[in-house]
């Protein structure tokens, strides 16, 4: 099977596309990913003669070829022609077919690359999950990847009105199940006993609510209804009883999606939740991870606190009297320098009934292992830490909880084997999946190996994200990519760990799992500079003095003219985050040097202070560059962790100097702190790699850039200023519409509302489908988990 090059391309400049393609230069080993061959052309098209006409389909047809390999003299191209899928080509240099590839052929191509001297009978470990992909229906069209819930109750709305008699027994056993707090809920089997009974007690509440005579006394119809069959939870107040009600009558006589998504989101299902998190460092107070996942502590603990608000609405909307409660399930570690990390249970500030529950990590000897350890390192401990924390999850909550949510690769498999072991519904959600953050982390993996183990960290992610009930993600392009370039889950579809794994099918992006919700941030830290009262002055003076004054040894750059407006980001300094990127960027700009000043929050400036290697490095270029470009009259660095409320100031400050707020990560999975900027009125110019793609509409709500061209980047921004010193309104205009932006697509209330709707749809319909098929999936990951991902993990204690 094979496609002409003519189908991509017009005729006239095939010979052309081939001759770039036939004579690129290539690394060893020979393979090209997308940016590199685009830059090839971009060189190989300024130096062509125009006259030989125009290359637009090349560009076209090169804009989505992914990655291009020499295997003897063949081309092997990954050609990505639509969202989450690709197709893979072989071209020789005597003809224009584009000769279909298998998978398998293309993995063991790019493996034998790498390991040329892999004998040709060692066949290494095939991982192909597709035989269980069929268990459920699945998506078609691609743009509807992460919108799952829809689909499923588009799909269960179909069935309950094709195949009444089966879908409405299974209804009518799912109302029977619900408990709360040892409480029966919603049906009583005793007085309805069957689907057949139900529909008959449904008419007759109805005709009871419809003529009740004392409308206000919600106990008395309660009572009422009790005889009828109907126990508690459908309902606060005689409207609110009578809509549910209605709305069930409605799904059994005449069956809509929408009305069935209401419906079920009115059932009170949730009200104990844990959150997994387990690698630690896990606090409120200067303990916001380390390194590398502070924005997933951040998320986490705002999450928790507006879950327990809608959580406590949605039950007393219920008719129910009954407090949620939320544990984040995390690391104890006695070792704890000055934080609480060795505490057992800390409350949650500003909530009812949030706690931070610490279990530890265990030696093989049971004895607690007492120190931080890496998020890389940390494989060995949990397993043993799933039993001891399922343990603790059922004394807390006294019995189980009604949903568990994994946090990044760790948290998703431990949820998943308490998910298995508890019977409890599933949440994933990944924060970032390391495979996109380190390019070539599958494909160079040994030589990754000794410091990041990803060879564990992947087989983990494969089995959580394969078992999971729903995942949530926080943009679009975090599953599928965008038109031209992969997604996070995406890139677990197909890879080669040369030697030690071939993946032929990772995961199905089709599978009506995938939702996106993006999070929000703590709108009452993060709340517009404009609003003046809510600000303390107290605090406005000490955050003043950090930022721009204070001099000592965390603090460092004194600024020549503060009165010029601040460039301003906050990050750690991992090499991903590209600050000494930034701050070269802004050395070799004079013209932006003049109009503005540069202020970062940043780690620490003393690189012998730090405790991880590559942040070490990353301070050591930092004080590099600042000497060179000679910049400590223009960069004021803060290394220096600040606290939650401080930072929201910091934003504000920046605002009333009519400054921006700069986000150049080579690539950002989401952003947390561009969000935060948004919500404090601060314009922001963030980078177009990953999450913020999604977040800011460009030069609409702020500005999308390129930081790795740095040129390009500093020339938008000194622009963007030259604008502002002619006219005002210009910085106001994009203040108003990124808070207009932030307020209406990015609020922890619309989160939570989405989340809990997903936990109770999702609930149903896994509820609903065969266990026998998934069961086969389960033993398949079993054994993935007991025999590679177990075994190897030992081997790093
Ligand atoms: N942060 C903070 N104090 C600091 C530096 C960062 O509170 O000194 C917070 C910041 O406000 C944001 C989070 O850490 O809420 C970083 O999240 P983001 O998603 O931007 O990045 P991550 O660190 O997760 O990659
Ligand atoms: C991890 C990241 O890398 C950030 O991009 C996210 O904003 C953060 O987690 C919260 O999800």
């Amino acid at each position: 099977m094979y496609e002409d090059l003519s189908s991509f391309v017009d005729e006239q400049e095939i010979p052309l596309l081939r001759e770039f393609l036939f004579n690129l230069s290539w690394p060893v080993p020979p393979l090209l990913l997308r940016n590199d061959i685009l830059l090839a052309f971009h060189h190989f098209s300024q130096q062509r003669d125009p006259k030989e006409g125009d290359l637009a389909g090349s560009w076209r047809f090169l804009r989505k070829v992914q990655e291009i390999m020499l295997a003897d003299d063949l081309l092997i191209i990954i050609y990505r022609h639509r969202r989450a899928n690709c197709r893979i080509f072989a071209l020789n240099a005597d003809n224009d077919h584009l000769i279909n590839i298998s998978v398998m052929d293309f993995l063991t191509f790019k493996e034998r690359l790498v390991r040329p001297g892999l004998p040709p009978q060692q066949r290494t470990l095939t991982i192909n999950l597709a035989p269980f992909y069929d268990y459920g229906p699945g998506l078609k069209d691609p743009h509807t990847i992460g919108q799952g819930i829809k689909f499923l109750n588009r799909h269960m709305s179909g069935s309950l009105a094709n195949n009444p008699d089966k879908w409405n027994r299974l209804l009518y056993e799912f109302l029977k199940l619900h408990q709360l707090h040892g409480t029966q809920l919603l049906l009583d089997a005793a007085l309805v006993r069957g689907p057949e009974e139900l529909e008959e007690a449904l008419a007759g509440a109805m005709d009871f609510l419809e003529r009740c005579r004392y409308p206000d006394d919600v106990e008395k119809i309660k009572q009422r209804l009790r005889k009828l069959g109907f126990l508690d939870g459908w309902g606060n107040s005689l409207p609110r009883i009578l809509e549910t009600i209605h709305m069930l009558q409605d799904i059994i006589e005449q069956p809509d999606e929408a009305n069935l998504e209401e419906f079920l989101s009115r059932i009170p299902m949730v009200s104990k939740v844990a959150l997994l998190s387990p690698h630690g460092w896990f606090g409120q107070d200067n303990v916001l991870g380390r390194p590398d996942t502070g924005g997933q502590v951040v998320y986490i603990l705002d999450q928790a606190k507006a879950l327990e608000d809608f959580l406590s609405e949605d039950l007393r909307d219920a008719g129910l009297e009954i407090e949620p409660k939320i544990l984040i399930i995390t690391r104890l570690i006695p070792e704890n320098e000055g934080t609480t990390s060795d505490q057992r249970l800390e409350k949650v500030w500003d909530t009812r009934n949030v706690w931070i529950l610490r279990v530890p990590f265990r030696h093989p000897d049971n004895s607690v292992v007492t120190h931080w350890i890496s998020r890389f390192r940390i494989w060995p401990y949990l397993d043993q830490f799933a039993v001891d924390a399922e343990e603790e999850i059922r004394r807390e909550l006294g019995g189980r909880p009604d949903l568990l949510v994994g946090n990044y690769s760790d948290g998703n498999l431990v949820a998943t084997r308490l998910s298995r072991s508890m019977g409890v519904i599933q949440c994933n959600i990944a924060h970032a999946l390391e495979k996109s953050k380190y390019l070539f982390s599958d494909l160079y993996w040994d030589q990754f190996e000794p410091e990041y183990h990803f060879s564990i960290q992947f087989m983990a992610d494969l089995i959580a994200m394969n078992q999971a009930n729903f995942i949530i993600t926080s943009t679009a392009q975090e599953i599928t990519g965008t038109d031209n370039s992969i997604g996070q889950y995406e890139s677990y579809q197909f890879f080669t760990m040369p030697g030690l794994l071939n993946v032929i099918s990772g995961i199905n992006l089709f599978h009506p799992r995938f939702n996106v919700i993006p999070p929000g941030v703590n709108q009452e830290i993060y709340f517009p500079h404009t609003q003046k009262r809510r600000r303390s002055a107290r605090m406005r003076k000490a955050v003043t003095r950090l930022l721009f004054e204070q001099e000592d040894q965390d603090c460092l750059g004194r600024l020549e003219n503060p009165g010029l407006p601040p460039l301003f980001t906050i990050a750690r300094l991992d090499r991903i985050k590209n600050l000494t990127g930034l701050v070269e960027a802004f050395g070799q700009d004079e013209k932006l040097r003049q109009r503005v000043n540069l202020v970062m929050v940043a780690s620490v400036v003393d690189p012998e202070r730090s405790k991880d290697a590559e942040e070490a490095a990353e301070i050591r270029k930092m004080h590099a560059i600042l000497k060179q470009y000679n910049l400590h009259g223009r960069v004021r660095w803060i290394g220096k962790f600040l606290g939650k409320a401080e930072t929201g100031e910091a934003y504000r400050l920046m605002a009333d100097r009519g400054g921006v707020f700069v986000q150049p990560a080579l690539f950002e999975a989401f952003g947390l702190t561009i969000l935060e900027a948004m919500h404090s009125g601060l314009p922001v110019f963030a980078t177009q790699f990953g999450g913020p793609l999604e977040i800011i509409e460009h030069e609409q709500s702020g500005f999308l850039v390129n930081p790795t061209d740095p040129a390009v980047m500093t020339a938008r921004l000194t622009d963007f200023f030259q604008r502002c010193e002619e006219d005002s309104r210009y910085w106001q205009g994009f203040s108003r519409r990124g808070l207009e932006r932030a307020r209406s697509h990015f609020t922890w209330q619309r989160h939570c509302r989405k989340l809990t709707r997903l936990t109770k749809v999702y609930g149903f319909w896994r509820y609903s489908i065969s266990q026998q098929a998934k069961m086969r999936l389960n033993q398949y990951s079993e054994a993935l988990y007991h025999l590679f991902y177990k075994e190897r993990a030992e081997k790093i204690r």
